[in-house]
């Protein structure tokens, strides 16, 4: 009783990534027990840049597909649709007016997303007002993403902190980060100094979840590295301190650990190494995948959503009339 709440989301924006999988997914599956935990697919989100209607679609059944493949149980966690929850739309406006263009200017990920527009849309830019909403809504007390969320998570303490003091009322509760020790910060195996993105143009930079073993060690081969052929964990070796983060992150190895491991060790092996563990890893999510991903499993996977969508709505429905009186609306009798 009274677990503290957890929530977070992912894009459908692609076949999800191993810097998806280890930064959240890997990590939810940890603390799914011991907190009460909802877990959305983030498809208002993924509209903030254009998507095909029916890849749209697709892949937002293969995200839900994955969070269970990868181990996030249905039966004791809140997994939804943001768009079957309308509150999240809702609650986005409120905070939009209670939210500065001066700090969304400061978003490190609208500046990065922005750049590869030819036409930036203003929901690109209020990308982290609604994120705000998603966490506002539910009482988060905890929020389990990679380091690339990290500002994402201080502007909502800001918009909430604000919000409640422009009121006098405690209505939003103050959420937390929770970032991962390893696999928080995976790099494109193509640019090391740029993060694995599900939406990179060039599929030899990730790793999908659902790469065969020979993509995945074709790939590791391929990873950029440098030229001193030391397995070691520094900044001057990008390429290398990414590898031995995700061979960390998989086997829970430490850094050190890993460096007397592949001590005098080419770089060569070293990739297959880590190409291997993650083959094996996601090999086992793959079978399990697979099974979802079959027509008698449809109905299944509209029930969770279903389900999940109720659950959420409660919660949200009552979050979204406290704001409303706070602000000052009228009362719908
Ligand atoms: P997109 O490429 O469409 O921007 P993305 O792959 O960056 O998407 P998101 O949906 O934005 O993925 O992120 C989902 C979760 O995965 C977040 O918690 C985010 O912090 C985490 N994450 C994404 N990429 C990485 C990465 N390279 N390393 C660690 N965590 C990551
Ligand atoms: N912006 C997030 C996805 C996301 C999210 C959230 C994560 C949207 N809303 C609420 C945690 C909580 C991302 O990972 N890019």
């Amino acid at each position: 009783m009274n677990k503290k709440i957890i929530l977070s989301g992912i894009q459908p924006s692609g076949i999800l990534t191993l810097g998806n999988y280890l930064g959240a997914l890997k990590n939810w599956v940890k603390i799914q027990t011991e907190y009460d935990c909802k877990f959305f697919i983030a498809d208002l989100h993924a509209i903030t840049v254009h998507q095909d209607p029916s890849v749209l679609r697709e892949n937002t059944k293969k995200t839900i597909m994955q969070y269970i493949a990868c181990g996030i149980d249905p039966e004791i966690n809140t997994i939804f649709a943001q768009s079957h929850v309308h509150e999240h739309a809702e609650l986005g406006w409120i905070l939009n007016c209670h939210t500065y263009m001066g700090e969304l200017s400061r978003m490190t990920q609208f500046k990065d997303k922005s750049h590869k527009q030819v036409n930036v849309g203003v929901g690109l830019f209020d990308y982290p007002v609604l994120m705000a909403a998603d966490i506002l809504l539910y009482n988060s007390d905890y929020v389990p993403v990679g380091e690339d969320q990290r500002q994402h998570l201080e502007i909502t303490r800001d918009i909430a902190q604000r919000f409640n003091s422009t009121y006098g009322k405690e209505v939003f509760k103050i959420p937390e980060a929770f970032i991962p020790e390893t696999g928080a910060r995976i790099m494109s195996l193509q640019d090391p100094t740029k993060k694995m993105s599900k939406s990179d143009s060039n599929p030899m930079g990730y790793i999908s979840l659902l790469d065969d073993r020979d993509t995945i060690i074709k790939k590791f081969k391929k990873a950029v590295t440098d030229s001193e052929n030391v397995v070691r964990y520094s900044d001057e070796q990008p390429g290398i301190k990414n590898l031995i983060n995700i061979y960390s992150a998989i086997t829970g190895k430490s850094y050190t650990d890993i460096e007397k491991e592949f001590q005098g060790v080419g770089y060569g092996k070293f990739k297959v190494a880590v190409g291997e563990v993650v083959a094996d890893e996601l090999d086992i999510i793959q079978q399990k995948y697979n099974k979802l991903n079959s027509p008698e499993y449809n109905s299944y996977i509209t029930e969770i959503l279903n389900k999940g969508a109720e659950e959420a709505h409660k919660i949200a429905e009552t979050k979204l009339n406290e704001v409303y009186d706070a602000v000052g609306f009228l009362n719908k009798l």
